[in-house]
């Protein structure tokens, strides 16, 4: 049957005659017979990726073009007056991931099945997802973001375990949803769930009781751990992911033929960030349980666990009191003591220790002491790893650590979220560089065609109007599409520094408001989340919507300057932005992003980026040469310097710089004042005048006078087609088919 059969049967009626949402839910159905039918992993290693997130986004487009079906639907119902766009908005995005590390997991799974390598990933079924961002007064507040409808990616699994916490048990259940690989094999993506979760408990907002474990367990996805009852649940869902993972993974290898003692010829376990850590001691104690003596469970598990490592915040890495432990999962607190006993044994650098003298275990020692291999996710990140952050283990284990820059797929990335340039490249290169990334660099040769330089800028044009539409029909907006948009969409933080676009964009204002008008006109957007108790990144969402507001009334600015701040930044927002990006802020704090997968993105659909050489911007500036990006800042160097030598004063830098001090007093001046709160604006002005701890005022003139450059080439047409075409030709190395390759050949090689 073909798909037109398939589709009004499943329908009951004709396509014309369906509603958007009954086409959403058929060709869901559709899908998910296809994907089964699809071949499985097979081999005798599998890969087990472990992680508290996946931000897999919407799913019905990218499964269809990784079916090879999605022209054929969408020519099919263009034919029948309908618009697989529109279908699109029918299907709920599932928010399982806070930003890049879970976004991450998401490209990996993709790529691990277009390479048709054996490999699953674990995870927990987040019933509301992270939470959904909405502004109020010119603040955010939290709302939940239920996700799983009747219908669903889902699929429920007779797989379920007892998983036992002090004084209580859970009955656990694992649904799976497909994962298949772009013209290739499909694997899995296991999400367990309690079996007693109740979305009923939540009130208002994303309150709920904390304590009530069995009905909260699965509920939400945590953005913080600012309170007690929080960094506890933390560790019960934590532990809950991976006591099923690890009883999953002995069952699937015994079922292949593993006698445990072998478990690194069936199995790898890829650790993601320190979050699914305790399944090395609750594997080692599993296997303890099934017979085999704790020396042997140790080198058995130390043999199959792999971490990676995402952050160099002191105040990211996980740490947590043993009374946590006692109190959630005390049957870890023995073998997490026979773990660190045997690190004092051999080594006298207490700096190892997996307990410290205040009786807390660092999660990343574990991974360090008691897994194979230890990656970073760029190159200057993997450095530091080894030159700073964890030099005194890197002295112990110079063979364990390893980079792996991160990678994006270009399935989602490019041809589901750039239709128009996907048809250039197809038209100019061929498709060969669907699944070989690094064809992309063929490009290079049209550097000097006239004609796909214009393409190129007409793509662009396009993407700007689609933007402002939606922008316009989701948040009433209307922006000026001729404008250059520049844009800086990440989760907010203060390392992050979208603070300091925003101190650039009120320079911009009073500078035009004193008569200097840019010669094109500029669109600054924005799109970020806060974690809900993170205030002063709460507070720099509110400079922003205030700014918004004062600039975007003030009709002798707004015509030159428009700043728009995107509701609820997720997946999907993400794939509307970027390829409408002119500019590609990646202006962290070098030494502080460990790597930024945005970047890439940006990158590959034609932005040039402004940026510090930090994460992989170092890799990108690298690929692209001087030409093609614009850089500008502190060098990491010199920020780990200012830091051992506690030199940093930013209040020297305000007194020293008009352009500083007048940005900042903006900050609480009258205009803001009349829209915002003060206590807010004020607290976030101290808070860059007493710590500025990631070094916005340092920053802020190079920051300056490089956008200043940036403006200025935009406006040679020409010239700056060009350099979109660099960044695009030059992309190919950020493919996370890439990124596993390289995972397969030196950790896995499955
Ligand atoms: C930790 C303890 C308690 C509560 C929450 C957390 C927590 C949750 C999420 C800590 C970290 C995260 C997420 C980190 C993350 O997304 N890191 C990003 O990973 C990307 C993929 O490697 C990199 O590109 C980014 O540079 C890095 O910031």
């Amino acid at each position: 049957m073909d798909i037109k059969e398939k589709l009004q049967q499943k329908l009951g009626k004709g396509i014309v005659e369906a509603a958007d949402e009954e086409i959403y839910y058929a060709l869901l159905e559709i899908v998910k017979e296809l994907a089964k039918g699809k071949e499985r992993g097979s081999g005798k290693k599998k890969l087990y990726y472990i992680s508290a997130e996946f931000l897999i986004g919407k799913l019905l487009s990218n499964n269809m073009i990784n079916l090879g079906i999605y022209d054929e639907v969408r020519d099919l119902l263009a034919e029948n007056g309908k618009n697989i766009c529109e279908i699109e908005e029918a299907e709920p995005e599932p928010s399982l991931g806070n930003g890049g590390l879970g976004r991450l997991a998401a490209c990996f799974l993709d790529s691990v099945a277009t390479l048709g390598l054996h490999g699953d990933g674990i995870g927990l079924n987040y019933h509301l997802g992270l939470f959904r961002q909405k502004f109020e007064n010119r603040c955010q507040r939290e709302t939940a973001n239920p996700w799983i409808e009747e219908k669903s990616w889902l699929t429920r699994t007779e797989v379920t375990y007892p998983v036992t916490f002090k004084g209580m048990t859970l009955n656990s259940r694992m649904y799976d949803i497909e994962v298949t690989g772009y013209n290739n094999i499909t694997n899995k993506l296991h999400l367990f769930d309690v079996e007693t979760v109740d979305e009923g408990i939540v009130e208002e907002g994303i309150t709920f009781d904390k304590e009530d474990i069995a009905r909260n367990l699965t509920l939400f996805l945590y953005p913080d751990d600012s309170d007690e009852d929080g960094r506890l649940l933390r560790i019960y869902q934590q532990y809950f992911m991976i006591s099923n993972g690890a009883r999953l993974i002995l069952d699937e290898c015994m079922e292949r033929g593993c006698n445990l003692y072998d478990l690194p010829d069936y199995a790898v376990i890829q650790i993601n960030d320190t979050h699914p850590t305790m399944v090395i001691p609750e594997l080692i104690r599993l296997l303890m349980e099934r017979g085999m003596d704790m020396d042997d469970a140790i080198d058995v598990v130390s043999r199959t666990c792999a971490y990676t490592n995402h952050t160099i915040l002191a105040e990211a890495l996980e740490k947590w009191p043993v009374e946590y432990f006692k109190k959630v999962a005390p049957q870890l607190v023995p073998i997490i003591e026979v773990l660190d006993d045997k690190i004092r044994r051999k080594h006298t650098d207490e700096r190892v220790y997996i307990i410290d003298k205040n009786d807390t275990v660092h999660m990343a020692h574990i991974d360090i002491h008691y897994g194979f291999s230890v990656n970073g996710v760029a190159s200057l990140h993997s450095e530091i790893l080894k030159k700073n952050e964890l030099n005194h283990f890197y002295k112990i284990y110079p063979k364990k650590f390893n980079n792996k820059t991160n990678g994006i797929t270009f399935r989602r990335w490019l041809l589901h979220c750039n239709p128009l340039l996907t048809g250039l490249l197809d038209n100019v290169l061929g498709i060969d560089y669907h699944l070989d990334s690094g064809k992309l660099e063929e490009l290079m040769n049209f550097r000097e065609d006239k004609d796909v330089l214009e393409r190129l800028l007409e793509t662009k044009r396009e993407n700007k109007k689609a933007l402002c539409r939606y922008l316009k029909e989701t948040q009433g907006v209307e922006l000026n599409s001729d404008s250059i948009f520049d844009i800086q969409a990440k989760r907010l933080h203060e390392y992050k520094r979208q603070q300091m676009n925003a101190l650039y964009v009120i320079h911009k204002y009073l500078e035009i408001k004193a008569g200097k008008f840019p010669a094109i006109p500029i669109t600054v957007i924005f799109g970020a989340k806060a974690a809900p108790a993170y205030i002063i990144a709460k507070d720099i969402i509110h400079l922003i919507l205030c700014l918004q507001e004062v600039i975007n009334h003030n009709p002798e600015v707004s015509p030159y300057l428009q700043v728009v701040m995107v509701e609820n930044y997720n997946v999907t927002k993400a794939e509307k932005l970027i390829p409408a990006c002119d500019i590609s802020e990646q202006i962290s704090l070098a030494s502080k992003e460990a790597s930024g997968t945005g970047n890439m993105k940006f990158m590959l659909n034609g932005a040039v980026t402004l940026g510090t050489e930090d994460g992989a911007n170092v890799e990108i500036h690298h690929l692209v040469g001087d030409d093609n990006i614009f850089v500008f800042g502190a060098s990491s160097d010199e920020v780990i310097m200012h830091y051992e030598k506690k030199d940093y004063v930013s209040k020297d830098f305000y007194k020293r710089n008009k352009d500083i001090k007048e940005a900042v007093d903006f900050i609480t001046g009258d205009e803001m004042l009349a829209v915002g709160n003060k206590e807010s604006l004020t607290r976030l002005k101290q808070e860059l005048l007493d710590k500025d701890w990631f070094m916005t005022l340092l920053d802020f003139k190079a920051y300056t006078e490089k956008k200043e450059e940036v403006l200025k080439a935009y406006e040679n047409r020409s010239e700056w087609a060009k350099k979109m075409l660099v960044n695009i030709a030059k992309s190919g190395y950020f493919s996370s088919d890439r990124a596993i390759e390289e995972y397969n050949r030196d950790i896995w090689k499955l």
